[in-house]
């Protein structure tokens, strides 16, 4: 039996472990895939410290922005070969047969299962994906650079078209972490003017950098909601907050012009007070959005090949691990970091 590096939670309160660990051999519907890259998302730090009501059960391996070679396939698998460049994803694979399935919001189906959560992820040098759900990366493009897409890139690219916004209008950005730096270009490039909000003054620059036009400090501006509704001459369209910080979220509805819609897509497991009065009056729509379906993905990657988007990343050894989680619970990350797995 072969085995591969891989690191693995063992607890949610101690450190992930780099450990030895079988390389699997894939199903029926399964190809094994050697991952050359791993995108580090705040959900597999989520995952580690079983922050969310629903948790993973250690031990477990997570990743879902996983970016490799196919090397052996199931009997069954026809989508993808050996040798095809391929990726994980949150959405590891879901049921295809009920009601959310058929209709196209295959991202809500219950029977789903998910990379590095119910399924091991990316964090070891070998992962399995199910063949008719992996991501595939297209020809020609950096694979370092694609695995910010698989999770961060598709999850705002969906998060912001289920904003209803158009070409012209205004987006907020809240939070340009890792999802926050990629929406801002993702905005750009449908046609969106983009406001950011964040509270460092590092990840406005970043912002600005991929073409936001309006930035706000959260934490030096003495009224974000009014500072962004002033310099958008009278609110934003549409907003997606993708901060790990439940203030970020009343804030962006306090910037919301009549009519808005935000999406809500960072998970910090907290609540937040919404006023009713002015939701109702101003005909706010306060929606979710978790990841995005395979066809979201397909053109998110396409955007993607196509130079729209670019994310900034930093590229770091698998045995870094702790310390990016902690770097990233300190708000220390530039954008993205992309662990090296080979
Ligand atoms: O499908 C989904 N809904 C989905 C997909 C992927 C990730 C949701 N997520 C969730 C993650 O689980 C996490 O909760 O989105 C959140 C953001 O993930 P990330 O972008 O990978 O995290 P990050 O790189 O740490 O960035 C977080 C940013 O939030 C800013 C930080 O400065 C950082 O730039 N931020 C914080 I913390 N507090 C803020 C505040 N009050 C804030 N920005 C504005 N206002
Ligand atoms: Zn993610």
């Amino acid at each position: 039996m072969s085995t591969m590096k891989a690191a693995v939670v063992r607890s949610f309160t101690d450190e992930l472990e780099i450990a030895d660990l079988p390389v699997p051999e894939p199903g029926p519907h399964e190809a094994l895939v050697r991952v050359e890259y791993s995108g580090v998302c705040h959900t597999d730090l989520h995952a580690a410290r079983g922050d969310w009501p629903v948790k993973p059960v250690p031990p477990f391996v997570p990743g879902h922005e996983g970016a490799g070679t196919v090397v052996a396939v199931g009997d069954r698998v026809t989508r993808v070969h050996v040798g095809d460049r391929v990726g994980n994803a949150w959405l590891w694979s879901a049921c295809g047969e009920c009601e959310y399935c058929q209709t196209g919001w295959e991202t809500l189906c219950p029977n789903q299962r998910n990379g590095g959560y119910a399924v091991d992820g990316s964090f070891g040098q070998f992962m399995l994906v199910d063949a008719r759900y992996c991501p595939r990366i297209p020809d020609g493009v950096d694979l370092a650079a694609a695995a910010p897409i698989l999770c961060a890139g598709v999850t705002v690219y969906k998060g912001l078209k289920v904003t209803d916004t158009k070409p012209g209008e205004w987006v907020l950005v809240s939070g340009i972490g890792g999802l926050g730096h990629i929406a801002v270009q993702y905005a750009v490039a449908m046609g969106r003017r983009v406001a950011a909000i964040d509270v460092d003054d590092a990840k406005l620059a970043l912002a600005r950098k991929h073409g936001a036009e309006v930035v706000v400090n959260a934490t030096t501006s003495d009224d974000p909601a009014g500072e962004l509704q002033a310099a958008t001459g009278g609110g934003v369209h549409g907003a997606i907050v993708t901060a790990v910080n439940a203030h970020a979220f009343p804030q962006a509805v306090g910037a919301l012009r009549r009519g808005g819609t935000v999406s809500l897509v960072g998970l910090p497991p907290e609540s937040f007070p919404l006023d009713i009065f002015t939701t109702v009056l101003f005909g706010l729509t306060i929606r979710g959005s978790i990841v995005g379906t395979r066809k979201d993905m397909a053109e998110a990657l396409d955007f993607f090949a196509r130079g729209k988007v670019d994310p900034t990343f930093t590229v770091r050894p698998m045995a870094d691990i702790n310390d990016i989680f902690h770097e990233m619970e300190e708000g220390h990350i530039d954008g993205r970091v992309v662990m090296d797995m080979a």
